[in-house]
Formats: C-alpha cells, structure tokens, sequence
C-alpha cells in the first residue's frame, strides 16, 4: 500500500505549516509508568480513575525481571510497570524519581524509519529496532531519550491484531468498575531545568519535526510568588503535543524547580485527558476519591462571562455547577476550553493528571494560567516547598 493511501486512511493531515513529515505519527500509544507496586497501581487507576483491565506480563507468563498491568479507556492505554529483581536497573529509576512515567509511547506506521530518520538528526537511542512476535502478529518497536530519562518507544502495529503486545496475555478480571469518561491523551507536558527549555524546543524541532505553535513566558505566567515559562510543540498533524515549562526567578520557589527537586531532573509533569462530559466525569472521579486542586475564589467565576466574551452565548454548563467542581474555564479565539487539576497522584509532588473538555479552543488555557498557579501554591505552602 502507498503511503499516500495509508495517510488518508488514519487522515493524517498536516494542520501546522512548518512541521517536517519525516516521523510520521498517528497518535499516542501508550503511557508506560514505573511504579513500587504495580498491582496496587493498577487497582487504583481502574477503581478511581475508571481504567479496564486489557493485558498483563509478569511471572505467569514468563516474565522473570519484572511486572507489567495494562489498562485501556477508550483511546487511552497505559502500563503500570514494576521491577521483581533486586539488580533491575528499574529499582534505580524508582530510587532516584519514584512513581513516574518513563515512556511515551508513539504510534507509527514504521518504527525502523522512524529510529533511523531521528537518530540521523540527534537523537540519543534507548532501543534498536526491534521485532516481537507471537500468534497475533508481530511489532516492531524502536526508542529514543528525551528530557531526563523519559523516553519515547516507537511503535509499529500494522501486521498485529493481539490486545496490546507480543509477550503479554489478555487480562480478564472480574473487577471492572464503570469507566469516567476518560478519551484520549490531549497533550503531556515536561519540566525541564533552568535554561534548558530552548534546548528541548529544538529537540522537538530538529530531531522529531516538531512546530513551536504556542509559548508562555514569565511576564504572561505569574503570581505574586513565582513564574515559569512555557512553549508548547506539536507534531504536524496536530495529534501529539508536548508542551515544555521551565522554571523562572520570583519571589519564591516555582513549581516546577519543586518538581525537579523531587523527581530528580526532569520529567513529565502532567498528563492531560480529554473527555466530553467534563461534569460528569469530574464528578464521577471526586466519588471514587480521586483529589483536585483547590477551587479558585468566587471572583474566578464572577469574572468567567467576560473572559468567555462571545463564546459566553455557546456555553452549555451551568456556572454554578462548574463553580461547585472548582472546574476552571477559558477561551481562545477558537472557542472555550474547561479544565480541572488533579493534586499529584503520588507521595512526591510530581506527576499529576488534567482532565480538559475542549469546545473549539485549541490553547492551554492561558486565561486561567494565574488563578491554577495560586492553587498549586496553596499546597506548595502545606508542603513547606514554596
Ligand atoms: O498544559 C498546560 O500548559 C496547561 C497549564 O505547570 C499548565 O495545562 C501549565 C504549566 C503548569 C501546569 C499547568
Ligand atoms: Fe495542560
């Protein structure tokens, strides 16, 4: 089949002029963490988070080294990843940034390409093209190193129809709780160190042909107390994008050194997941106990018909309810965004989750940038790090 055929297909439009098309990606994945304790993990994010169970490679299966839960919402899959060795050099990961991701995973119509196009413009490998196989088919996976130790697995699935990869078996459980909503990835963002954002931006450019289509700096991303910076990249048709922050001068510590004191360096910070019904799965997570960022005070919703301007007309939810969730909205030329903030989903203050309905805007939330930070410094101030 000829690319041009295979492009229309997965409707691989270029949107972002400027984007290089030599890594052509068709989407995020998977998500892999390395966790302490996998099979605890796993139960928390099917229970809080409305994850189901789809695979699993561990003991029972012949893995010796280590053990592997997979679990899928909707378009989103991700692995929960923990070592079973004393000498598994997953053990020093989890020493030096405990709970945290370690791959974002790509999908691609050719992880060979992929590796080659991409190690030619830089990149640092991770892992050599690759086949696995078993009944299903098989897959060929390739890797690089971005920021920190975070990695990025290519993906090739095309001649696979198993549930997730070679080396894993189906996971039927009996446990399954009702999912929240929960469609796919929006976008995962990375703190980096200081003076390294740039470095990073060309990274995304350079090694993966990544645009630069939005940025924040320290004069638009303020509080009283601190700042950082922002840009975010996006692949050229718009599926993949990785905002970049780095920490800036205020007047006390930013979040984001916070969270390169913690995690040991950088890494990915947030994780942002789309849903369509941002009341209801909001409402549903703070049932099964899954914890949010403070509400912003009455004068954030007070103030939210003007910030919407013309899109105050096309607005559906109820004020009052968003208000009640503490979800916070904003809008762009495009159209309005509602978005919330999970607080970290581990002991450290590092990684977290964003849950984002999306109605028309395409931005991050720039409006709301001031208000979200304050929240955070709220429990930065409980944790004695601000
Ligand atoms: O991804 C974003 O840009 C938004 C806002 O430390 C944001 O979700 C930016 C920086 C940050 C937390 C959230
Ligand atoms: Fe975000």
């Amino acid at each position: 089949m000829s690319k041009e055929v295979k492009s229309v297909e997965y409707g691989l439009e270029k949107i972002f002029e400027g984007a290089q098309d030599f890594l052509p990606l068709l989407g995020t994945d998977y998500v892999e963490f390395y966790v302490g304790n996998a099979k605890q993990s796993a139960h928390y994010y099917k229970t809080a988070f409305g994850y189901q169970s789809l695979a699993y490679a561990g003991l029972e299966t012949g893995v010796r080294d280590k053990a592997s839960y997979v679990l899928k919402q909707d378009k989103i899959r991700i692995v929960l990843t923990t070592p079973l060795t004393q000498d598994s050099p997953i053990h020093a990961h989890l020493q030096k940034h405990g709970d945290g991701v370690k791959v974002a995973a790509l999908w691609v119509e050719d992880a060979r390409s992929a590796y080659e196009e991409t190690i030619k413009r830089g990149a640092r490998s991770f892992m050599e093209p690759t086949v696995e196989s078993d009944e299903f088919g098989e897959v060929v996976r390739s890797g690089i190193y971005t920021y920190g130790e975070t990695v990025h697995i290519f993906v090739e699935r095309k001649n696979y129809n198993g549930v997730f990869l070679p080396g894993y078996k189906e996971w039927k459980s009996d446990y399954n709780p009702e999912p929240t909503g929960l469609k796919y990835i929006d976008h995962m963002v990375g703190n980096v160190g200081w003076n390294e954002m740039n470095t990073w931006v060309k990274f995304y450019e350079d090694v993966m042909g990544f645009v630069n289509f939005l940025s924040f700096d320290d004069k638009q991303i303020n509080t009283e107390y601190s700042a950082l910076m922002s840009k975010v990249m996006s692949n050229g048709n718009g599926r993949i994008k990785f905002p970049i922050n780095e920490p800036a001068e205020g007047k006390k510590k930013s979040q984001i050194e916070e969270y390169l004191d913690f995690y040991g360096g950088p890494g990915i910070q947030h994780i942002a997941i789309a849903t369509d019904d941002i009341i209801k799965t909001v409402s549903d997570l703070k049932s099964r106990g899954v914890e949010f960022l403070s509400a912003p005070p009455h004068t954030y919703y007070q103030a939210i018909p003007e910030r919407l301007g013309v899109h105050m007309d096309m607005m559906k939810e109820d004020l009052s309810e968003i208000e009640k969730l503490a979800i916070m909205v904003d809008a762009d030329e495009d159209g309005y965004l509602l978005q919330i903030f999970t607080k970290p989903v581990q002991d450290r203050p590092t990684l977290f989750f964003e849950i984002i309905q999306r109605m028309g805007a395409k931005g991050f939330g720039a409006g709301n940038f001031k208000a979200l930070f304050e929240s955070i410094e709220r429990e930065q101030e409980l944790r004695g790090t601000l």
